[in-house]
């Protein structure tokens, strides 16, 4: 048995989804006439209480795009240490838009609003100019940890007040909404964008949707074309991302209730030193020296079980659709196994 927890972007679609993808009705998006991509797109900005929205081919495109159409060269983002824009984006935040970073630390990737405005600068000639907030949620190194509305309604707030603007890079913000119960609208309302990605625990084989104003949307095009990021007969790749909002959503719970009996197994286990407590379908935890991440990869793939390395004793698993009970039960009988 191979159980693959590297990442919830390894899902394969479903026999439905391909079905639909089959039998999308397509266009040339450049031009604006892929039926399908712009249903898409309409669907998700009404979901989130927006205007617009943009089919993107990665949730790495889609966050870079909104750090461009918000800011100009010389502006700064405040954001958390822990940010995918900050960690995994190739430092684009830079080349793409010429802009600084202020990473803020917190224990799990959520921030809180007087964390925020403690980090806005003052306007001086000689300092970068505080623009953008860029809240992860849920925040995937946090540990899949999740923003309480509460948090991001006092972090608007604090935005409002200091005429910042906040986007969300909702990768996962499906697994966000299961586990606090909020709607999409009353996450969506709060921020001036959002990147949602339809390839992680959704479980469509690519893409992401920007969502924001009509304006926004209209400038995003355009940065989204200078980018590469045009695409023909996309409308194949939406109707997957159609059906995974139609008929993947519900489901997530499960792999939160996965994730939390890997959590439970793990905390048993003599070569663990800490372990995330498990808000959404991401397992973070850290091994006892000497042991490595590395070492450990290695044993757990010879009896067929894949996870990605975090740092040198850091491990993630991350639970999805292809993830089934029994998978989870080899998992666990596997960690028990394993001797260090
Ligand atoms: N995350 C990937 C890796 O890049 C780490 C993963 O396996 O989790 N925002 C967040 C919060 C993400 O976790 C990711 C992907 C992205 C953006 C980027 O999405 P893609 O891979 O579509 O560019």
């Amino acid at each position: 048995m191979f159980v693959d927890l590297l990442s919830d972007t390894v899902t394969r679609p479903t026999e439905g989804m391909l079905r639909a993808m089959m039998k999308a009705e397509v266009g040339d998006d450049v031009f604006g006439e892929d039926p399908t991509v712009n249903a898409l797109e309409a669907k998700c900005a009404e979901m989130f209480g927006h205007e617009a929205a943009l089919f993107c081919p990665s949730g790495t495109m889609s966050n870079q795009i909104a750090l461009r159409v918000h800011t100009r060269p010389l502006d700064e983002v405040i954001c958390d240490e822990m940010s995918h824009i900050y960690q995994y984006e190739v430092g684009g935040y830079a080349v793409n838009s010429g802009l600084a970073l202020q990473l803020l630390r917190t224990p799990n990737g959520i921030l809180s609003a007087d964390l925020v405005e403690a980090a806005i600068r003052p306007r001086y000639d000689w300092l970068p100019r505080s623009a953008l907030v860029v809240v992860e949620n849920t925040c995937n190194r946090g540990g899949g940890s999740v923003y309480p509305l509460e948090t991001l309604c006092q972090i608007r707030a604090v935005c409002q007040k200091h005429g910042l603007l906040l986007h969300i890079d909702g990768a996962r913000i499906f697994n966000a909404l299961v586990a606090c119960g909020g709607t999409a609208a009353q996450v969506g309302v709060l921020a001036d964008s959002l990147s949602v990605c339809l390839s992680k625990g959704l479980g469509a084989p690519v893409g992401s949707v920007l969502i924001g104003s009509r304006a926004f949307i209209t400038e995003a095009r355009r940065v989204r074309k200078v980018m590469g990021g045009g695409m023909r007969q996309a409308g194949y790749l939406a109707a997957a991302g159609i059906y995974a909002l139609e008929h993947h959503i519900e489901r997530l719970h499960e792999d939160h209730l996965h994730a939390q009996q890997l959590a439970k197994a793990l905390a048993e286990m003599p070569w663990v030193e800490r372990i995330t407590s498990p808000e959404t379908n991401i397992v973070m935890f850290d091994l006892k020296p000497p042991l490595t991440a590395a070492i450990f990869l290695e044993k757990l793939l010879e009896h067929g079980v894949r996870a990605a390395s975090f740092g040198p004793r850091t491990v993630r698993l991350v639970t999805h659709l292809n993830v089934s009970p029994e998978g989870v039960k080899h998992a666990i009988k596997t960690f028990c196994r394993l001797r260090f």
